[in-house]
């Protein structure tokens, strides 16, 4: 008698009728064999899947050119499929469970003819973690199937861990052939289910990512009573050894691995990184929220990545302890082999942009696409935290909520409680980036975060935060952050990085009770005596600016907020217009 698993394998096998099925072990050795046939036998296009970068300078690192097509998340591509529209809610695009299946099916047929379907079983979470899930995804390009060794706990334990259980998580997918008119990421998350053609990026195609980590995730996190989010883990350890831990949300490309690895400018002060994108939290049995991170690796953005911007980054990049690290459409020094990408150092003299192709210094072209990315193991990161394995997760004392806003929003603001840190985390926009395809640098709103990530109505997403709050005994504290607010000449008031530091010291002050706060319209925000400043390089004037709210400049964003919340129609909680009425109200506009 065949297994559940084997069922839908061999179910998988008839449709895509690939030449041959490899079931990974997830072991060092297959991984180099999936390497060579990476750069020996896949291509995409005329290009191997693979090319071997300097490995003295750079170990195990590997260059892939993705299709030129294919360079991002494709949002308007990505559906989730509730049999009901209502369901997914005005924050997805939706299709009817059966039709989009029909779809798929026709796209699938033959899909893998002449290539071979990898098998993937993989955990998302620590094995022995109560919270942690077992997967399967099948895929047909050796890329997506090493990514997964990096990203996930892969290997055939994950097997043994399912047995003949019905109840594991599914994702098939294919890269077709890469035509963006047949690019489809399909999500049916009550079959915990994903379905993805047509794409070899990142978050299409890494299943375990944002399909099922999030998407999927936080969907039955909605029925089992718990939050899958889009924040970084981390935990910050004092001068006496004392460790607080928070979590952060903010969207793609907005500056959370640095924080995760954050080299800290206040020298009583480590980070300890325990993700930087995915955390799952649950209410622990003594009443506490715990975060998890599901993955095992890094999937960063490399434009802006440097010894001055994440040295500890540059020292994963650099790590010795996993194989391999992948480096994603940057560029290429031809003379030494190594990979390059803008702010790195130095504009370098003879280099190939992120398509392979000779770059003419002078050129005003991007020698590595702006959303380059590198693949690099959590275990190579030297600043990775001794809970990274602990399968109980880490205690959460505040949670963070960012976005990228040049105007208006103060450095930080603490909520006054749960509900309102629920509305300030509801009505969080920010400036696009180049994480997804689309125009970069619109205001869109991205509640949490979690706009492009939620499994299901957004309206039904903030009622659930609402009522996580409810569960707790002591609930973290909630915080609004920006750090990208500009001045007059359009240049960041704020230094960022290491100096996020001072703000997050603020933010421990405040939950251990030893600091008070300034009370404003929209929320509490430091004293400033209270703030560390010490061998800060800008004048005092410009810290005022930081923390400035102008009420006149507010009018519009509260017609937006408005107008955002409305569109979730019965759906949202009344809490979030009660919140917004009081905020009106005190800011007499
Ligand atoms: O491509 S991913 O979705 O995995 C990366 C990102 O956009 O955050
Ligand atoms: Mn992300």
């Amino acid at each position: 008698m065949s297994t559940p698993v084997e069922r839908w394998v061999e179910e998988q096998e008839r449709i895509y009728k690939p030449k041959r099925v490899y079931w990974c072990d997830g072991s060092e050795a297959e991984a180099h064999r999936l390497m060579e046939a990476g750069m020996n036998e896949e291509k995409i296009g005329s290009q191997p899947v693979f090319a071997p970068l300097n490995p003295t300078n750079w170990p195990e690192a590997y260059l892939h050119h993705s299709h030129p097509t294919d360079v991002a998340r494709t949002e308007q591509l990505t559906f989730v499929c509730h049999p009901e529209k209502d369901q997914s809610g005005p924050n997805n695009n939706w299709m009817a469970p059966d039709k989009a299946k029909a779809m798929m099916a026709k796209l699938a047929d033959g899909a893998m003819k002449g290539r071979t379907m990898y098998v993937l079983p993989y955990m998302m979470g620590h094995p022995d973690s109560p919270y942690a899930k077992a997967c399967l995804q099948v895929t047909d390009i050796s890329y997506v199937a090493v990514s997964m060794r990096i990203m996930t706990r892969m290997g055939t334990h994950v097997l043994k861990r399912i047995g003949t259980s019905e109840r594991f998580v599914k994702g098939s997918h294919s890269v077709g052939d890469f035509d963006p008119g047949r690019r489809y990421i399909m999500h049916f998350p009550r079959e915990s289910f994903v379905w993805s053609i047509g794409s070899g990026y990142g978050g299409n195609a890494l299943l375990g990512k944002k399909c099922f980590a999030l998407r999927v995730a936080s969907y039955l996190g909605l029925r089992q009573g718990w939050l899958a989010e889009h924040m970084v883990v981390m935990g910050i350890e004092d001068i006496k050894g004392r460790v607080t831990y928070i979590t952060a949300a903010m969207p793609s490309a907005c500056g959370k691995t640095n924080l995760a690895m954050l080299q800290s400018a206040l020298p009583e002060y480590r980070v300890f990184t325990i993700g930087d994108d995915i955390a799952w939290m649950n209410v622990g049995p003594d009443g506490k929220l715990y975060a998890i991170n599901p993955e095992a690796g890094f999937f960063g953005v490399a434009p802006g990545t440097s010894m001055k911007t994440n040295p500890n980054m540059i020292r994963t990049l650099k790590g010795r302890n996993f194989y391999p690290t992948l480096y994603t459409n940057v560029g290429r020094d031809v003379d030494t082999n190594e990979p390059w990408w803008e702010g790195l150092d130095g504009p370098p003299p003879n280099m190939e942009d992120w398509q392979g192709r000779p770059w003419k210094p002078g050129s005003k072209e991007k020698i590595a696409h702006p959303n380059s990315r590198f693949t690099v193991s959590l275990y190579n990161c030297p600043t990775l935290s001794k809970e990274f394995d602990n399968p109980k997760g880490v205690p959460i004392s505040a949670i963070l909520i960012g976005g990228r806003r040049s105007h208006l929003m103060p450095l930080v603001v603490e909520a006054f409680d749960w509900s309102h840190g629920v509305f300030m985390g509801a009505r969080t926009g920010s400036e696009t980036t180049a994480a997804a395809a689309g125009a970069v640098g619109v205001l869109r709103r991205d509640p949490f975060a979690m706009l492009p990530f939620c499994g299901y109505n957004m309206g039904d997403y903030f009622r659930h935060w609402m009522n996580t709050g409810a569960l707790m005994r002591n609930p973290p504290k909630i915080y609004a952050v920006n750090w990208f607010r500009v001045d007059e000449n359009g240049k960041f008031v704020w230094p960022g990085f290491g100096d996020n530091m001072r703000v997050l010291k603020w933010i421990i002050d405040r939950v251990d009770g030893k600091v008070g706060a300034k009370e404003t319209a929209i929320g509490l925000v430091p004293h400033m005596n209270d703030f560390n400043m010490e061998g800060l390089p800008i004048p005092r004037s410009n810290m005022d600016k930081l923390f400035e709210i102008k009420p006149p400049e507010w009018k519009g964003e509260v017609k937006e907020i408005e107008k955002f919340f409305d569109s979730f129609g019965r759906t949202i909680p009344f809490e979030l217009q009660t919140n917004l009425e009081k905020m009106e109200k005190a800011l007499k506009i």
